[in-house]
């Protein structure tokens, strides 16, 4: 239990009206208890009521061992929300965004005095605001992004398949320290209009823009970066897109300060690329929130009206994609501080052309 995290929450609770919720996602389960358990399709769900009285709900197979929360379990051949359902107040009760609609609606048979409502914000405002430790942690992750990316850039030569370059970088995640393998996006030429596409065989060519998007987690805490380079050549319409996203990146990243809305960061990139003519070809929000999970509270999009505050992590990507052309992306972390932000990715943003 962290009781300085739990804190915030039941604060955030009375904040949001909210008596009682329970949290049912891995990865803020993680952040208030220290408990790592994927449930996969079995039930795991943490009770939490606005005067911090907790209770932890879930199946015998994770072997919890926690000790500090009364906890219950059931089995395979129980139903896994009766005991949930014997405890919990009637009345409204936040619900994690995340648990599954099986659950909930077995909870509102059971219980049709309980009224759930959405109930994450009380977790996820606590979460948006990192401490020490995990800015520390989502600095070193950013660390070793910074030198894959360079050595995955370096490995980018004639003959070489987008999927041999995502398995690489995996690899190189892997060498040191990442939790897990994922998916990374490398997009040649055309395929990099696509701001998701998902490696495949495709031949790197003389001409293509190269855009290496890769994230993973490393002991739990995100890194996520995008670079975009050119193989052989550069024509004059690609280095002028080039030049915009950067300068978007640049200009955003260069004048993040608290007390600013999440979409006034948005809108100075989205200007700039606006102006330079390529407004209709920047198809996504610039950013979005990183720390336990890769996509996290808060969004930066044109609709996030609200505060930047010290202490929030997430990305700057602005990027450009031309159907059947190519595409750029940049993209960096930042960690919002007391008089504007600290970018956490030091990899060259230079245009750069390999030869
Ligand atoms: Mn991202």
């Amino acid at each position: 239990m962290n009781k300085e995290r739990i804190a915030r929450v039941t604060e955030n609770m009375k904040k949001e009206g909210l008596e009682q919720i329970i949290v049912s996602s891995t990865t803020s389960l993680f952040y208030l208890t220290g408990l790592w358990i994927a449930p996969h399709e079995r039930m795991i769900a943490l009770y939490l009521d606005a005067d911090g009285k907790a209770m932890l709900f879930g199946n015998e197979i994770f072997g919890i061992t926690e000790q500090e929360i009364p906890l219950y379990t059931h089995t395979d051949s129980d139903n896994p929300v009766k005991q949930l359902a014997e405890r919990v107040k009637g009345g409204k009760l936040g619900i994690d965004k995340f648990w599954s609609s099986k659950f909930l609606i077995g909870l509102m048979e059971l219980r049709p005095d309980v009224k759930p409502v959405l109930g994450s914000a009380p977790v996820d405002l606590a979460r948006m605001i990192k401490d020490k430790a995990e800015i520390e942690a989502l600095r070193k992750s950013s660390a070793i992004n910074d030198m894959v990316v360079k050595t995955i850039i370096g490995e980018l030569k004639e003959g070489r398949r987008e999927n041999e370059l995502a398995a690489r970088v995996n690899q190189l995640y892997l060498e040191n320290g990442a939790d897990c393998e994922g998916t990374q996006l490398v997009c040649f030429g055309a395929n990099g209009a696509d701001p998701h596409h998902d490696g495949d065989s495709t031949v790197i060519k003389a001409g293509d823009s190269a855009t290496f998007d890769i994230f993973i987690p490393i002991n739990r805490y995100w890194c996520d970066m995008t670079r975009t380079v050119f193989f052989k050549e550069v024509s004059a319409k690609q280095r002028e897109v080039y030049e915009l996203v950067k300068r978007a990146n640049e200009t955003a990243e260069k004048l993040i300060k608290p007390g600013m809305l999440l979409s006034d960061i948005d809108k100075i990139a989205r200007d700039i690329i606006t102006e330079g003519g390529y407004g209709k070809y920047f198809t996504h929000r610039l950013g979005h929130g990183i720390g336990l999970d890769c996509h996290e509270p808060p969004d930066v999009s044109g609709a996030s009206n609200v505060a930047v505050q010290p202490g929030m992590a997430f990305s700057v990507e602005p990027g450009i994609y031309l159907p059947g052309e190519f595409g750029v992306r940049i993209e960096d972390l930042v960690i919002v501080t007391e008089d504007g932000c600290e970018v956490l990715n030091k990899a060259s943003k230079e245009l750069t052309v390999i030869e």
